[in-house]
């Protein structure tokens, strides 16, 4: 015969096991201050950075030296904060329908940079988090990162079951988004640990296919040196002449490999910041503006990063790959001042000729 046994409601190591009740209670705080999920990995192992080591060995990182010498800090959230117990990973949706192109001679800005830019919008969420955590439990430490701290975000949210690791590389929510950005708020507290996802992206290789620039190596590995998001926003320098093409009318960051996703949704919210502001830009407006100007314009958007000699390269770029006529003397007086831009424009004027498009179409 088999006896039931019975639990007491309270047993002496439960002191010790992870602390449910906080967990739901901060989750449910994370969902009132608008964050799409909120999900949790054990702090206790370091992470598994073989993927991340072969990234640096190839130096698939280009110049984005701070993911090198972060690299320690990033495998341990003890690193950034002693005695971490648990990661709380945060996803906060921006999905928004792309607005109406404007046609002409404008370019395109990736969707995370339409709104205000999220390390302000989102951390100051997180913080609002953390000043609740140090109200209902003042004996919790945590330690907050919106994309601007050594804390490997797209590894922990692996590990926690936010998303899953998908081909493109992104944290994906299967048949909603992967257009989120991440938090994460390391804490001192034992919070149980969620289960990671298995894959769905089964067979689908299209976002592989469709980067116009080649930059896969391979499903879930990017070489940053080819990613347009890269070369438009981070590098300084000119865009190798090979990959300019590729650049089509994008002249901030890049989209295509979301786009093409199945799992994307529509928008299911509305907040105030994510709303598009900058989603085209006028291309001749980028290209006769100063440095001073393009950051007064920009202020408190996610493009303020690139507002300088890079957009106006850019915007050569894509004045380069329109094609029309009507840039050419636009493009001739920036080629006039030497320089990344100076060379952008000259290379722009060569296609047009090559086209047949330096002439005035009569
Ligand atoms: C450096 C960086 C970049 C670099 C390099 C991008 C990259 N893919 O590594 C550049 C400048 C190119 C970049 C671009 C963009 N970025 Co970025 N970037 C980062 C940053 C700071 C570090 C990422 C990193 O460590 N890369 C190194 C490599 C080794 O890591 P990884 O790709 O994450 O590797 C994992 C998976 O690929 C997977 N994996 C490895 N092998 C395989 C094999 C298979 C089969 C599979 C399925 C998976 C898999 O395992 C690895 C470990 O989990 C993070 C923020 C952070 N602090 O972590 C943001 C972050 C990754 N970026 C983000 C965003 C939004 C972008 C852009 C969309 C912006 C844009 N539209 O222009 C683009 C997207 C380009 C792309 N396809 O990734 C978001 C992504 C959110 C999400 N839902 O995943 C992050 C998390 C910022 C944030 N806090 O929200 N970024
Ligand atoms: S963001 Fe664009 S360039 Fe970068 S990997 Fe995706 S499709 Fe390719
Ligand atoms: S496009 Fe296909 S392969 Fe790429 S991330 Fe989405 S489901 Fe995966």
């Amino acid at each position: 015969m088999v006896v039931a046994k019975k639990w007491p409601d309270s047993f002496p190591g439960a002191a010790l096991a992870a602390d449910v009740d906080l967990k739901a209670r901060l989750c449910a705080e994370a969902h009132r201050l608008g964050f799409l999920r909120a999900r949790v990995a054990s702090a206790d192992a370091d992470l598994d950075m073989g993927g991340y080591d072969a990234f640096l060995a190839a130096g698939r990182h280009a110049d984005m030296e701070w993911l090198a010498t972060g690299r320690d800090a990033r495998a341990a959230a003890g690193r950034c904060l002693p005695g971490a117990r648990s990661v709380l990973v945060l996803a906060f949706d921006y999905t928004h329908a792309l607005p109406a192109d404007p046609g002409g001679l404008t370019g395109r800005v990736a969707s995370y940079a339409w709104g205000r830019d999220y390390h302000n919008f989102v951390l100051k969420r997180v913080r609002k988090l953390q000043s609740w955590l140090r109200t209902h439990a003042p004996e919790v430490d945590s330690y907050s990162s919106v994309d601007m701290r050594p804390v490997y975000e797209r590894a922990w949210a692996a590990r926690a079951g936010l998303g899953y690791a998908a081909k493109n590389t992104f944290q994906v929510l299967p048949g909603e988004s992967s257009r989120f950005v991440l938090a994460t708020l390391l804490l001192t507290a034992e919070l149980a640990a969620d289960p990671p996802m298995g894959d769905h992206c089964g067979r689908c290789t299209r976002c592989l296919d469709v980067c116009p620039t080649g930059a896969f190596v391979g499903p879930g590995e990017l070489d940053a040196r080819r990613c347009i998001s890269y070369l438009t926003i981070e590098s300084t320098s000119a865009v190798p002449e090979t990959l300019r093409p590729g650049l089509g009318r994008w002249v901030f960051g890049c989209d295509d490999c979301q786009d093409v996703c199945p799992h994307q949704r529509a928008a299911t919210h509305d907040v105030p910041e994510t709303r598009p502001r900058h989603a085209w830009l006028g291309l001749f407006e980028l290209l006769a503006a100063d440095d001073a100007s393009l950051r007064a314009r920009f202020e408190g958007s996610p493009i303020r990063r690139a507002a300088d000699h890079r957009l106006r390269r850019n915007a050569a770029y894509v004045l380069g790959n329109i094609g029309d006529v009507c840039a050419r003397p636009a493009l001739e007086a920036a080629a006039r001042e030497g320089g990344v831009v100076g060379d952008a424009a000259e290379w722009a004027i060569e296609r047009l000729r090559a086209a047949g498009r330096d002439r005035p179409l009569r």
